[in-house]
């Protein structure tokens, strides 16, 4: 297949780039480096020493013969120049990570909260304009997250995949059912982002029968993948900080330099975990799958397993012997909730979720040790409150 993958140097948009190249489709990344530009305003670093697109792209070819190409275009502001890439490449399918995608960065102040709605809603609804305008049948794929759901108490039932069946009462008694999205309940600006893409969706996909999937996406862990491990050129990026490092990244980092486990008040909020090569092997697993022309946006869980944060913590602690700090939660979030999400539409399509396991923590801790020189100790408490 042809596919445009935009924001392919990114975390997940990296390895999955490579992996998908690997399997013989033809890779045009779409990115404008966004994300090295704010390491550079937040003065930090990813702790792996990653290289410049070129000579990342370069390196690829070099090891497979396979070729990538790559546009520096911003999704959010240059419609036209992402309209005649998307009419030039022609593509299948395009896979959409271009979104800023940091909670806490979102809201340190009305400057990045302004930035996260300004990019992310405008990159989205610039892709569906130009996909609609060029009257192109193209499968979009889009990054969501879990977060769309919130994190109260789901009580027994658990959270469906995007939709929930629902009885409005009638005046006369009778009952009507109808399908709706599951209602948004997000916890940040950049949450709220993924809940307008979700509306964005719904009206293009109704209105212009526009084919789309939707991903939402859990915490992602873990680093390299099989394809970036296979030249130091290739290497993913890695974030420590407090505004970009995740939970359980960071829990493995600190871990690593004997820096207490940072939980944010009690630890027992519970989320969604998956390793970055299951992330890969589930966009994969979308490609080959898509909607049919007239379906609905269809929605996955993209998550392996719900953990609480304390016991996450536990566990690392057991196993490296760091020691567990409770911190005040800078974060306005419910101290406790359970998460009871169903994941089974990827597992009917054959994912095998990799659990969390000793091996693929100590491959964490394994990189860290090796780029401690790199860490900023001073980026390592989380700083935006909210
Ligand atoms: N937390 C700690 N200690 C830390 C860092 C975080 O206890 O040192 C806590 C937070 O307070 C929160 C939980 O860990 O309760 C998760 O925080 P996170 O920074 O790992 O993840 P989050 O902000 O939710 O966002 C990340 C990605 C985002 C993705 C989302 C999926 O940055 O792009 O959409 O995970 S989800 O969490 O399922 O919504």
């Amino acid at each position: 297949m042809k596919i445009i993958v935009l924001g392919g140097d990114g975390f997940c948009g990296w390895p999955t780039s490579l992996h998908l190249s690997n399997l013989g489709h033809e890779i045009t990344i779409i990115d404008n480096l966004s994300r090295r530009k704010i390491d550079i305003d937040l003065e930090t670093n990813s702790l792996t020493p990653i290289k410049p697109i070129h000579r990342r792209i370069k390196t690829w070819e070099e090891m497979t013969s396979k070729k990538i190409n790559f546009l520096n275009i911003n999704v959010a502001t240059d419609y036209e120049l992402i309209k005649k890439a998307i009419a030039d490449v022609s593509p299948n399918a395009i896979i959409h990570f271009a979104e800023q995608r940091s909670a806490p960065y979102s809201m340190i102040s009305a400057t990045t909260k302004r930035y996260t709605v300004n990019n992310n809603v405008n990159a989205t609804h610039n892709i569906l304009a130009a996909i609609s305008e060029l009257k192109k049948d193209i499968h979009l794929i889009h990054l969501g997250t879990m977060g769309v759901y919130g994190y109260g108490q789901t009580g027994e039932n658990p959270i469906p995949e995007g939709y929930l069946e629902i009885k409005i009462d009638q005046p006369d008694g009778s009952q009507v059912s109808k399908e709706i999205l599951y209602p948004a309940a997000p916890g940040s600006i950049y949450h709220t982002t993924k809940t307008l893409d979700a509306l964005l969706f719904y009206f293009y996909n109704k209105n212009d029968n526009l084919r789309i999937t939707d991903l939402h996406q859990g915490i992602v862990w873990g680093t390299n993948t099989f394809e970036t491990n296979l030249h130091e050129d290739l290497i993913n990026r890695f974030d420590y900080d407090g505004d970009y490092g995740t939970v359980l990244n960071r829990f493995l980092m600190q871990s690593a330099i004997n820096h207490p486990l940072t939980v944010h008040g009690s630890g027992n909020q519970t989320r969604a975990f998956i390793h970055i090569q299951d992330s890969v092997k589930c966009i994969e697993i979308a490609l080959n799958n898509p909607p049919q022309a007239q379906d609905k946006v269809q929605i996955f869980n993209q998550m392996s397993e719900s953990k609480k944060l304390i016991d996450l913590a536990n566990i690392v602690s057991k196993l490296t012997g760091a020691e567990i700090l409770l911190l005040n939660n800078p974060r306005n979030e419910a101290d406790c909730n359970e998460l009871n999400v169903i994941n089974t539409k990827f597992i009917g399509y054959g994912l095998s979720p990799l659990k969390l396991s000793e091996n693929l923590m100590y491959e964490v801790t394994e990189i860290t040790k090796k780029f401690t020189h790199r860490i900023n100790k001073d980026k390592i408490l989380a700083k935006a409150k909210w």
